[in-house]
């Protein structure tokens, strides 16, 4: 199922389900390499979800600020490579939404246990703001929270399911948005939490 939540954006119901063993398989040979941590945000706090990256550039965070690296600051070493299966349903993922151009320069994966959240926030940190944002859920499910251009705009509560990609491009590429706390429940897929795997172009 394919749901536009506005201009660019679009829900891809289902889209990653058949690849779900193939993307687990290669989210565990990324970790391996660039093992999951929880970020320090610059004001002293700690994001809740636990993240790593592979491909040209990843996202950190320190209290410094948040910007893309090419080294891994866990490691020292460059971000893994991105596992091609990653590559692939990015690509189509964006063809199908309508971007025919796109190639991720970066794959981010976030794991969140239950209890964990994301606030609400936007996406600036990515140069190049013609090209979209590709998410994949897998695991337990979420609700999304989609916001507007301010903080202050209500949100749309989206939930999001195993197997769930969403293309987040267009106008709305930079409203607010976040993640409630995961609900506790039976594992899915084999997963006792949610990872959300993004694509992104950084620059
Ligand atoms: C997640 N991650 O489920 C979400 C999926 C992040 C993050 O928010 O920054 O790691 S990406 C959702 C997203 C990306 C770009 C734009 C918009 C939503 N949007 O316009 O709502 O872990
Ligand atoms: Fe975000």
């Amino acid at each position: 199922t394919r749901q536009v939540l506005a201009p660019g954006a679009v829900v891809l119901g289902g889209f990653a389900k058949a690849n779900a063993p193939a993307l687990l398989q290669a989210i565990e040979d990324v970790l391996k390499q660039a093992p999951l941590r929880r970020y320090k945000t610059a004001r002293g706090g700690q994001l809740a979800a636990a993240m790593t990256a592979c491909g040209r550039y990843g996202w950190v965070s320190d209290g410094r600020g948040y910007r893309y690296d090419e080294l891994d600051p866990l490691t020292g070493r460059a971000w893994p490579t991105m596992p091609l299966i990653f590559q692939s349903l990015a690509v189509r993922a964006a063809q199908e939404a309508g971007y025919k151009q796109f190639m991720p320069q970066s794959g981010l994966i976030n794991r969140y246990a239950p209890g964990a959240g994301m606030g609400l926030h936007q996406d600036c940190d990515e140069q190049v703001v013609e090209a979209p944002i590709i998410s994949v859920s897998l695991g337990l499910s979420a609700i999304f929270q989609w916001g507007g251009a301010t903080r202050n705009a209500p949100c749309r509560k989206v939930p999001l399911h195993h197997g769930d990609v969403v293309v987040w491009g267009g106008p709305s590429r930079h409203n607010f948005h976040g993640i409630m706390p995961i609900k506790p429940g039976p594992a899915v897929a084999g997963l006792g939490w949610r990872y959300n795997l993004t694509f992104r172009t950084v620059r």
